[in-house]
């Protein structure tokens, strides 16, 4: 019905609650009061545990953070898939990854430098996240694909910005999507930069969304800092994508209030007034305006939900802190099934290295 309606070729997006917090009921998708206010809690606290990443970072405990700061209901995409759908993420994706169950103490040890905290919980079907820009749309298209073939009626959740929209491995994962109609979401994420490259110089196109055309299955632009519109067009492409219908692509439109990551430094290119300007469209701010005007919201239980909210990331941190440091073989180890014959002396050296400096016990494994 949203797919239908909206057409991203004729400047046309979907937004259910605008940045007052007024909702088109019109438009509402099966998304009850009870169900918002408990997105809303979730998202409240993920944005505590964006902060704290940034603070872990900053105070030296982490090498580098992505945040995902004004992404909070893009991120909350995640809620819509089932624990049989797969998903398929990113580095900016720590708040999705957060909502669909994956410890926060984990991430944060992700970021810290230890790849065990991309260890998913058992049975999860959750991609670690891929840094190589673009090259995860194509792990999403396998394992839909995969799917598909098993006669599973799941999906898969690609996620990926405005940047990685321009590489080539996108091209061919939404081309074999298209052609073999499998069931993949492609969640564009557009926040407006590639780094410091605006959307503008991305493409010449008008949107994104568009782009579903060329490949042959229908592209939503939504407003993606509306959860309305988040979760209409989620719950929209899953159904179709797992009743064999084929993929979709969604293109939630936002916009990065932070920087890059930590090391990135956002004045260089573009004006503190820009992001101002977009401040008023935070998608916590109208969520919380509309649940004020249906009585589902007071300061007490704002208040309350800092002071759980916090203690929970906290927590967190103080978990991933805790953790031992992981051995070193593991720079070594997951690469090649049988460790050629240089890099076994690259190990060799390291420990002999280590060991001079009292660091480890000698280790031949
Ligand atoms: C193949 C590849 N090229 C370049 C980079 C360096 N790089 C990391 S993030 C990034 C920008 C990606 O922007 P976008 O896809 O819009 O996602 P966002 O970071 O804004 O969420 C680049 C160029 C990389 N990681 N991989």
């Amino acid at each position: 019905m949203y797919f239908d309606r909206f057409d991203p070729m004729k400047g046309e997006s979907l937004q259910i609650l605008d940045p007052m917090g007024r909702l088109r009921e019109d438009l509402r998708p099966d998304l009850p009061d009870e169900r918002v206010k408990q997105l809303y809690e979730r998202m409240f606290v993920m944005r505590l545990a964006d902060r704290m990443g940034m603070n872990l970072q900053r105070e030296g405990g982490m090498g580098t953070y992505a945040p995902f700061y004004g992404q909070e209901a893009a991120q909350a995409s995640s809620a819509f898939l089932d624990p049989s759908d797969w998903m398929v993420p990113t580095y900016r994706e720590s708040g999705a990854l957060f909502l669909r169950g994956v410890p926060l103490a984990n991430l944060y040890r992700y970021w810290m430098g230890d790849e065990r905290g991309m260890f998913m919980p058992e049975g999860s079907r959750t991609l670690p996240i891929a840094i190589v820009v673009g090259s995860q749309p194509l792990h999403a298209v396998g394992l839909s694909w995969a799917m598909k073939l098993k006669g599973e009626k799941s999906a898969a959740a690609a996620y990926f910005g405005d940047g990685a929209s321009s590489q080539g491995d996108v091209h061919e994962a939404m081309n074999f999507a298209g052609v073999f109609q499998t069931p993949t979401v492609f969640i564009c994420q557009n926040n407006q930069f590639a780094i410091s490259l605006p959307r503008k110089q991305q493409t010449a196109a008008a949107t994104i969304a568009q782009r579903a055309a060329g490949y042959g299955f229908p592209g939503l632009l939504i407003d993606g800092n509306d959860i309305f519109a988040v979760a209409a067009a989620m719950q929209e492409a899953l159904a179709d994508a797992r009743a064999g219908k084929g993929p979709r692509l969604i293109e939630m439109l936002t916009y990065r209030l932070g920087p890059h990551t930590t090391a990135d430094d956002p004045t260089k290119y573009r004006a503190d007034a820009e992001i101002e300007k977009y401040k008023p469209f935070d998608p916590l701010l109208r969520l919380r305006a509309y649940l004020e005007s249906k009585k589902l919201w007071s300061e007490t239980h704002e208040a309350d939900l800092l002071k759980s909210g916090q203690a929970e990331v906290e927590e967190a941190a103080k978990k991933a802190k805790a953790m031992a440091p992981a051995s070193p073989d593991d720079i070594f180890a997951y690469t090649y099934r049988a460790m050629p014959p240089y890099l076994a002396r690259q190990r060799e050296e390291l420990h002999d290295f280590l060991q001079s400096q009292g660091k480890v016990e000698a280790h031949h494994g």
